[in-house]
C-alpha cells in the first residue's frame, strides 16, 4: 500500500494562519462505508430491543441510513433521543466498535494529523462524538465555543487537533459548521454554561471576532475540516430533510499532558477509583475520558489497538468521573433564573 499522503507545507501554513483547514478528499468514500453501515445496524439493534421491550411498534427497517434515525425519533422522541444517546460516544457506556476505530487510527488521517502537529508521536483522546443532527431538531445545533472551554486551562496553550469528519456531504442546508478565521491564537475566552442543549456557549459579545466574518466549513463526506482547541465554531440547524451525521475526533502531540497508560487500581461498587488514579489523571486535557497512543515511531509496541482502546474506554466508563479540575464557568444569565449562582460543571459537547 502506498505511504499516505501528509499535508502540503501550504496546508499546513493555512492551518496555522486561520486556525482551521478543510481537505476535501481525505477519505476515499468507501473508507467510511464500515462505519456507517455499523451505525445503521447498531440504530436497528437498539430498535429491535426497544420493539421487545413494548416501546416501539415499527423498525423503519427499510430506511436508509440518512434518514431512518429521524423516522424512529418522530414516532418517539424518547426512542429516538435512547437511540442518539448510545450512538454519540458519551461517557457512560457510549458506543464503540472495531469500524470507529479504525476510522480514529486510519493512516490517511494520521498522516494529515501529523502534519499539522509536526510529530508522529500521536495521542488520540476518547473525547469523540458521532453527532446525528435530526432534521428540523434543535438539539444538536451547537453554539459558539472552542473546545479548550471543555478542557482543563493546563492545555489551554497546547495545540489539540479537533477532526470533524461528515459521514453525509455537510452543507449549509443541513447545518455544517460555522468557523471564526484568524482567531485562536488568543486566549481561552469566557463561556458560558446553559447554551442550547447544555452546551457551553461564547457570548457574541465574548467572541474574539465578529461572527459576521466566520466562515462557512461545508465539507463533502471522505472530506475533514481539521480545527484548533482555541478556534470558536458552532453549528447551525439542518433545514433539510436528512440527518447530518458526522463524527468529531481529538488528536494531540505524546509530548501534551495526557492519561496514557494511567489505570485505576482499584474501583469500588459506586464507581470510585484509587486516589492516585484520579491525581495523576489530573494532568490530563480531560481527565474524565482515557487517551491512547495511535502512532508512534519512538514505542510502535505501546500503541493502542482496537482491543486495549475498547478496554481503556470501558474501564474509564466504569470509574466516576474525574471532573475536579475541568474548568467552571458562570451559568448563563438568559438561560438560567436571575439570582441563580451555580457554577455548573459541563461534559464535552
Ligand atoms: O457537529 C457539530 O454540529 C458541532 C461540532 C463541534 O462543535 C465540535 O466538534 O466541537
Amino acid at each position: 500500500m502506498k505511504s499516505p499522503k501528509p499535508l502540503t507545507p501550504q496546508q499546513v501554513q493555512f492551518f496555522h494562519e486561520e486556525g482551521y483547514l478543510i481537505v476535501p478528499d481525505v477519505f476515499a468514500p468507501s473508507d467510511l462505508e464500515p462505519l456507517r453501515q455499523k451505525l445503521h445496524a447498531e440504530i436497528g439493534k437498539k430498535a429491535r430491543a426497544l420493539k421487545a421491550e413494548g416501546k416501539l411498534k415499527d423498525l423503519h427497517a427499510r430506511i436508509g441510513f440518512d434518514r431512518r434515525l429521524a423516522a424512529l425519533y418522530r414516532d418517539s422522541a424518547e426512542n429516538g433521543n435512547a437511540i442518539s444517546r448510545h450512538l454519540e460516544g458519551l461517557r457512560g457506556g457510549g458506543f464503540h466498535a472495531p469500524e470507529m476505530f479504525e476510522v480514529i487510527a486510519h493512516p490517511k488521517l494520521l498522516a494529515k494529523v501529523a502534519s499539522l502537529l509536526g510529530t508522529k508521536e500521536i495521542v488520540a483522546s476518547s473525547v469523540y462524538r458521532i453527532r446525528p443532527k435530526l432534521p428540523k431538531l434543535g438539539r444538536g445545533d451547537v453554539p459558539w465555543h472552542q473546545d479548550s472551554g471543555y478542557f482543563t486551562a493546563l492545555c489551554d496553550n497546547h495545540l489539540i487537533i479537533t477532526c470533524w469528519i461528515p459521514l453525509v456531504d455537510a452543507t449549509v442546508e443541513n447545518g455544517c459548521m460555522q468557523i471564526l478565521p484568524r482567531t485562536h491564537t488568543g486566549k481561552v475566552v469566557t463561556h458560558h454554561t446553559g447554551g442550547n442543549a447544555g452546551f457551553l456557549v461564547i457570548k457574541d459579545e465574548n467572541l474574539p471576532g465578529d461572527p459576521r466574518r466566520s466562515i462557512t466549513a461545508a465539507c463533502p463526506r471522505g472530506g475533514v475540516v481539521f480545527m484548533t482547541n482555541r478556534t470558536p465554531h458552532c453549528s447551525t440547524p439542518n433545514y433539510s430533510d436528512h440527518i447530518r451525521w458526522s463524527l468529531d475526533l481529538r488528536f494531540q502531540s505524546a509530548d501534551v499532558p495526557s492519561n496514557v497508560g494511567l489505570w485505576p487500581k482499584t474501583i469500588d461498587a459506586e464507581g470510585n477509583a484509587d486516589a492516585a488514579f484520579y491525581e495523576k489523571g489530573n494532568i490530563a486535557c480531560y481527565p474524565p475520558e482515557a487517551d491512547f497512543l495511535v502512532s508512534s515511531k519512538k514505542t510502535p509496541k505501546l500503541v493502542t489497538d482496537y482491543a486495549e482502546y475498547a478496554r481503556r474506554r470501558e474501564t474509564y466508563d466504569q470509574t466516576k468521573p474525574n471532573f475536579s479540575v475541568v474548568r467552571r464557568w458562570p451559568a448563563s444569565v438568559e438561560a438560567k433564573p436571575a439570582g441563580r449562582k451555580s457554577r455548573a460543571k459541563s461534559v464535552k459537547a
